[in-house]
């Protein structure tokens, strides 16, 4: 296998600093890895393989001789630079919102629709979905290749970690403010997170859904491929750093029975079941965190319906989230379309 030159655009954040992260352990076939960021960041230095690496300030020509591109420095970053550096010849994988229902990009998660990633030849440009859009499919793929999906609803529970490294300090700040009998300082959301949950996350839009809501709706049909299933969504930051955790409700084209459900996710790729309610086990963000799996548990029948199911599921949105499926849609391509 041959080594690749990689950039990450975004290298100083939190999603950025995780890749760095993976690409070492998981032993990336890099020959060249090219940190960018902001201005902000001119002058530092990340490590990767045991060396300072210099960020570079993106630009314009940041990419020649660049061939595999993971951006995570905001829409507006991608929606100008990614098409800069494709046309350089760089594939981009991208984190954000940009791309991801852009007919023309594959939209992809590795355990659920690996051969979207061929589609890159369009414009050269792969999306990395959403956060919480990522853990649910991983977990519904397998029940939806069994017995169908008619309908999901969804509520998340999400992480501050979900907006970036200004929001986990934002929550560590007002945590200590409080605790401290002094006022918190209120800049990331519009309002308190500590101690709080915000029914709010990205911005509203004119159907009273926030965006958030909308993606899960709309990119769960992509990348299932089935634009028949009906999704609802209402999403929820909460006062924990790093996992989103999610109460998922189906409703199933066949019967499927609890005992059914969990022999089928205890096989599927990516999943790990943990329920085991008598011993008190069941999917937490503290123990998800850090991790590559999505962790399923609560696994009940919905008894107000015939092929109803209920299952809570949980992963690190900052690794299977975001980072890790990124790089796990970058091994694909270069072992399948790039050597
Ligand atoms: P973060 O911790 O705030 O980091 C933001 C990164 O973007 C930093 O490296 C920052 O560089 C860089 N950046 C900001 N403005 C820039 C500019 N004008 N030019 C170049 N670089 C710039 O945020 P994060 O959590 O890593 O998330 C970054 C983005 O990833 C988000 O905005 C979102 O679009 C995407 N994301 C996607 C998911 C998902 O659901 N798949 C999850 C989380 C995040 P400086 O340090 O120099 O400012
Ligand atoms: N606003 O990549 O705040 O679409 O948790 C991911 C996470 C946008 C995205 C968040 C967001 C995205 C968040």
């Amino acid at each position: 296998m041959r080594d690749f030159t990689v950039a990450v655009v975004g290298a100083t954040g939190l999603v950025g600093g995780e890749m760095i992260k993976i690409l070492e352990e998981r032993n990336f076939p890099i020959r060249e890895l090219k940190l960018l960021a902001s201005e902000r960041s001119l002058g530092k230095e990340l490590q990767f393989r045991g060396k300072d690496c210099p960020v570079e300030v993106l630009d314009e020509d940041s990419f020649g001789g660049v061939e595999i591109g993971l951006f995570s420095a905001g829409g507006s970053i991608s929606e100008k630079f990614a098409p800069i550096a494709a046309r350089a010849g760089c594939i981009v994988i991208d984190n954000t919102s940009a791309f991801r229902m852009d007919p023309e990009c594959p939209l992809v998660v590795p355990e659920v629709n690996p051969d979207a990633i061929g589609l890159y030849k369009n414009k050269g440009i792969i999306a990395n979905p959403n956060c919480s859009t990522i853990q649910m499919v991983v977990a519904l793929k397998p029940i939806y290749d069994a017995v169908g999906i008619k309908r999901i609803v969804v509520s998340t529970y999400q992480a501050v970690s979900g907006t970036g490294k200004n929001a986990v300090e934002e929550l560590v700040g007002q945590t200590k403010a409080l605790l401290n009998m002094k006022d918190p300082e209120i800049e990331v959301y519009p309002h308190r997170i500590a101690f709080n949950c915000l029914p709010h996350i990205d911005v509203f839009l004119d159907n009273g859904y926030t965006k958030e809501e909308m993606k899960m709706v709309n990119e769960t049909k992509k990348i299932m491929g089935d634009p028949s299933i009906a999704v609802t969504a209402t999403t929820v930051r909460v006062p924990v750093f790093y996992g989103h955790s999610e109460a998922v409700n189906i409703e199933t084209e066949r019967k499927i029975t609890v005992s059914e459900a969990r022999e089928i996710l205890s096989k599927a790729p990516g999943v790990t079941v943990l329920d085991s309610p008598e011993e008190c086990l069941y999917p937490l963000p503290s123990e998800a965190a850090g991790k590559d799996d999505t962790f399923v548990g609560r696994i009940r029948e919905d008894e107000s319906i015939p092929n109803g199911l209920n299952i809570w599921v949980v992963s690190d949105n900052i690794r299977k989230g975001a980072a890790l499926n990124t790089i796990q849609i970058a091994e694909i391509l270069m072992k399948d379309y790039l050597q």
